[in-house]
């Protein structure tokens, strides 16, 4: 095999800051590049850069094929532009999955959260909500897959750290005797080329790099603050009822400036530190200033972090970090 079975990276020999290195020793008897084994072994990442167009590249060619496509979407990261993406599948049926069902409270009902799925004006053959993490709605995916196979051959894609590579992982630990998983990790950009699963002989998982969204606050962050951003668990949300002028801050990567009476819930990992303030402040002026009119029930995303409902029509202030996306849509909740 010339290709990395974790990451779909071609070998290479030469240079270990590339993606696909293995030493020249090594490359007879191991499977996996050493970028690889080092996330698996070690925790340790590199990042690789990659561009969109490598990833467009592929999308044609699946569009090639008439198969199915699992669009995996990240339920508490919703990208905010599907549209594209399935803009190349015009000739696939689409699988929505909605992954990370475990970060959203458990009190929400599935139902509604799968009607935000017409919200995202594209075109699907059927909707659903797993999560990797929990192992949760698994043998129901199984079955719509089955349902809608074209052929053996099934796509899976989707913006980066959805979860793509792990609900194929999950799927194998499931329902395959394989015991050759890809390389999942906590950064983005982990899956560099795409890389085939054989499940069983009725089903061949094919997974793909995920598009990068550059306006998501990961691309902007050192990985301690990263691990803090990410969630782990179940939220708890929280709640705060605004009265008069005042300020609330988001650890150092947000300031929300808000006057008028509101109501704002805070969905975000937490870890993350959340205080508010009364009296005036200069504290985090100089991020880049977003101002925004949100309407009663949307929410204010941005991108990455989370989101936040408003239950009032009022103009609200974001200072976050320049380059991180920061709009409104309507309430996912
Ligand atoms: N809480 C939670 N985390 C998940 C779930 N599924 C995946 N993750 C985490 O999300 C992160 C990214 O997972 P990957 O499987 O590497 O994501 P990917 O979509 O393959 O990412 P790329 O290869 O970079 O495109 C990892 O830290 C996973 O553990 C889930 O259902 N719930
Ligand atoms: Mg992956």
């Amino acid at each position: 095999m010339n290709k990395c079975r974790g990451c779909g990276a071609i070998f290479q020999t030469d240079n270990p800051l590339e993606e696909g290195f293995i030493k020249k020793e090594n490359l007879e008897k191991s499977t996996l590049c050493e970028r690889c084994f080092k996330i698996r072994n070690y925790g340790e990442y590199q990042k690789i850069t990659k561009k969109n167009d490598e990833f467009f590249k592929i999308l044609k060619k699946i569009n090639e094929t008439k198969d199915l496509v699992i669009l995996v979407v990240d339920l508490f990261n919703i990208n905010k532009d599907l549209k594209e993406i399935c803009s190349y599948l015009k000739n696939n049926d689409i699988l929505l999955v909605f992954n990370k069902r475990d970060i959203l409270p458990l009190s929400l009902k599935n139902t509604n959260l799968l009607y935000y799925a017409d919200k995202l004006g594209i075109k699907y053959i059927d909707k659903m909500i797993i999560s990797t993490k929990k192992n949760f709605n698994f043998d129901f995916l199984m079955e719509k897959i089955k349902k809608y196979k074209k052929s053996n051959n099934v796509y899976v894609v989707g913006y980066t750290n959805v979860g793509k590579s792990s609900m194929i992982n999950k799927i194998i630990y499931n329902y395959s005797t394989s015991i050759l998983d890809v390389t999942t990790s906590v950064l983005p950009s982990t899956t560099l080329s795409s890389v085939t699963v054989k499940v069983n002989d009725e089903l061949t998982l094919i997974d793909t790099p995920g598009i990068i969204d550059d306006g998501n606050i990961m691309n902007y962050l050192e990985p301690a603050m990263l691990k803090k951003v990410l969630p782990k668990d179940e939220i708890r949300t929280i709640t705060y009822q605004i009265r008069s002028k005042q300020s609330i801050f988001i650890d150092k990567l947000v300031r929300i400036d808000c006057e008028l009476f509101n109501n704002l819930t805070i969905y975000m990992s937490n870890a993350l530190e959340v205080s508010r303030v009364f009296d005036t402040t200069d504290k985090l002026l100089d991020l880049e200033k977003h101002e925004l009119v949100v309407f009663d029930n949307q929410d204010i995303v941005i991108s990455g972090l989370g989101f936040i409902k408003v239950t009032n029509s009022v103009p609200i202030t974001i200072y976050t970090i320049p380059g991180v996306d920061v709009y409104v849509r309507s309430s996912l909740i």
